[in-house]
């Protein structure tokens, strides 16, 4: 089941058939969609250039559906996530835009007399700078099009409504926990209860600029961690309103070089993952998020990074219940110093940043948040835009640990400021000595002079991480020669990386580059992305294991079933 669940608001799904256009040429910045002719039918949540019929086309997709709210009744539509931007009508008026393509949002629906009300999503995936300054055409990933994540319908209760409800554990031993509530300015009396039990009643509660702060503890518990992943709900309610949050008690901190659980050292061994399939583009069935999962698991795995966008909420919710770490990050690929000067990019890094805290708060999951993937951190120009990140962070969040994948190596400027150190590497692949023939003896040295700068800038209090690393093996490829693009290369490649991960105390983790082989550029900027698809997966786009999978899985040491 998915959480939060509104148990006092009318709520259902949008998710299905809906009404389609694809126009190439619309233009975006026309709000008449009266005149929009629906020609065709579409999925919802899909990409549309995904599909057979649009496949890698860019344009408009107008999409059309209908739905009731009693006539009266305000009513909220969440929209899990639509990229790449896109403008809301409801009955013809726009209720709502949005310019971050994988972060959720909402628009408020004034009441009507009417209960049928007709809603029209536009959704736009051309390369538009000035709308949407965080995705651009020479990011490694393909830029997709369409309502790629669930779309939910609230009808609203009348009087004060509970917005967000938001649970840290401020002792896992204990279980005192710190709860959040985010409603209407002025006095409210609350009830909470744990696990749909006994409620515990609060009168007089003052919320100051919309926000009121319990502390609560729960009994009977045992800690989540990946070995016991145990997740408790807690129901906050207005006598108008309520709201069911699903957490688990841990708390994660760094100490002395390592990434520390509920007190004990964890070491991370996982993969990057993109949200990509070439039939579904980012807009992935349960299915394979489970299926996903349980490839993961079979490798060994505790630890996924959700490269470079935040992932579907679904997602977080099974690595909560099969009990997997996560790293998530928000939307960005290799920003430049002219990404930094623009204070519409900086804004826009900060509002999705803070829509992703709030989204996924509750994950026990996620133990790291990240941003700005490969950003020119080793320039001077990038520092209010990283610093001004780094605050938002720790003020909204101060319970997870923070980072950057950074490919600066110790020219970074801002390693100090973060809790983890996450070097993205390639010794070996895009291998510094282009004549050597077999250059896996690249892999070992180079991460070995990443530790000793550790300990040479005096970093080696922090965790050292390996945000990415890996090879390109195009599947089937088999050569006698273990050449660059074979899965013999890959193999070898994945055996020296992850047994010294698994051997070497100084390295708190790894996530692999990558876990699948996912879409990436179609133009030339492809010359060497052999199929124009990033091919470093242990599997391939349609999962199939290369030969390097077993051998991370015995690295790894596999899953073990209860
Ligand atoms: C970078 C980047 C990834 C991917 C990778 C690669 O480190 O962060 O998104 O592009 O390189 O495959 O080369």
């Amino acid at each position: 089941m998915n959480f939060p669940l509104w148990d006092k608001r009318k709520t259902s799904s949008l998710n299905g058939v809906w009404q389609f256009k694809f126009s190439e040429s619309g233009d975006f910045d026309n709000d008449d969609i009266a005149r929009i002719i629906y020609d065709d039918i579409i999925n919802v949540p899909g990409a549309f250039d995904a599909s057979p019929a649009y496949n890698g086309k860019r344009g408009i997709g107008f999409y059309r559906t209908t739905f009731t709210v009693e006539s009266g009744y305000a009513a909220k539509l969440l929209f899990g996530a639509v990229g790449m931007y896109c403008k809301v009508f409801v009955d013809g008026a726009k209720v709502g835009e949005n310019y971050a393509a994988y972060t959720p949002f909402e628009c408020k629906i004034p009441p009507s007399v009417d209960a049928q009300r007709e809603l029209v999503v536009m959704v736009c995936n051309r390369f538009d700078y000035e709308r949407n300054p965080l995705q651009e055409p020479y990011f490694d990933f393909y830029a997709y099009g369409g309502i790629f994540r669930d779309v939910e319908l609230q009808q609203l209760p009348d009087g004060a409504l509970i917005e967000w409800v938001g649970v840290h554990a401020i002792d896992y031993k204990t279980g005192e926990l710190c709860v959040i509530i985010n409603s209407k300015s002025g006095v409210q009396t609350l009830t909470t209860a744990f696990d749909g039990g006994t409620e515990q009643l609060f009168p007089n509660c003052e919320f100051k600029d919309g926000r009121y702060t319990l502390n609560l503890k729960l009994k009977n518990f045992q800690p989540w961690s990946p070995e016991h992943p145990e997740l408790h709900t807690l129901t906050v309610a207005n006598g108008t309103d309520a709201m069911t949050v699903r957490f688990g008690v841990r708390q994660v901190a760094t100490q002395k070089g390592k990434i520390v659980l509920n007190g004990k050292p964890v070491k991370l061994l996982g993969y990057c993952r993109h949200e990509g399939h070439l039939q579904f583009g980012p807009a992935l069935p349960l299915a394979q998020l489970i299926g996903d999962l349980q490839m993961l698991r079979d490798l060994g795995c505790n630890f996924v990074r959700g490269a470079h966008y935040q992932q579907d909420p679904r997602f977080l919710s099974l690595c909560d219940e099969l009990g997997f770490l996560m790293f998530e990050e928000t939307l960005s690929w290799q920003a430049q110093p002219n990404n930094f000067a623009d204070p519409k990019f900086v804004a826009a890094q900060l509002k999705q940043a803070e829509a992703m805290i709030y989204s996924s708060y509750n994950n026990p999951c996620v133990i790291i948040h990240g941003f700005l993937n490969e950003g020119r951190s080793e320039l001077e120009e990038a520092r209010e835009c990283y610093m001004a990140l780094i605050k938002l962070f720790r003020e909204l969040d101060p319970h997870r640990l923070i980072t950057y994948a950074s490919c600066s190596e110790y020219n970074d400027k801002f390693l100090e400021h973060i809790d983890i150190v996450s070097f993205n590497i390639y010794p070996g692949w895009y291998a510094h000595d282009r004549n050597d023939e077999r250059p896996l003896g690249e892999i070992v040295p180079k991460i070995n002079v990443l530790l000793k700068g550790m300990i040479e800038h005096g970093l080696d209090d922090k965790p050292f991480l390996l945000s990415e690393i890996g090879a390109g093996a195009i599947y089937g490829w088999r050569d006698p020669v273990c050449a660059h693009w074979s899965e013999e290369y890959q193999q070898e490649y994945l055996r020296i990386v992850c047994q010294e991960v698994v051997d070497n105390d100084a390295i708190a983790g790894v996530a692999i580059w990558h876990f699948c082989d996912i879409r990436t550029y179609r133009g030339a900027y492809a010359l060497n992305r052999p199929r124009c698809i990033n091919d470093k997966g242990t599997v391939d786009e349609f999962r199939r294991p290369k030969l390097a999978y077993n051998t991370v899985k015995t690295i790894f040491g596999g899953y073990k079933h209860k």
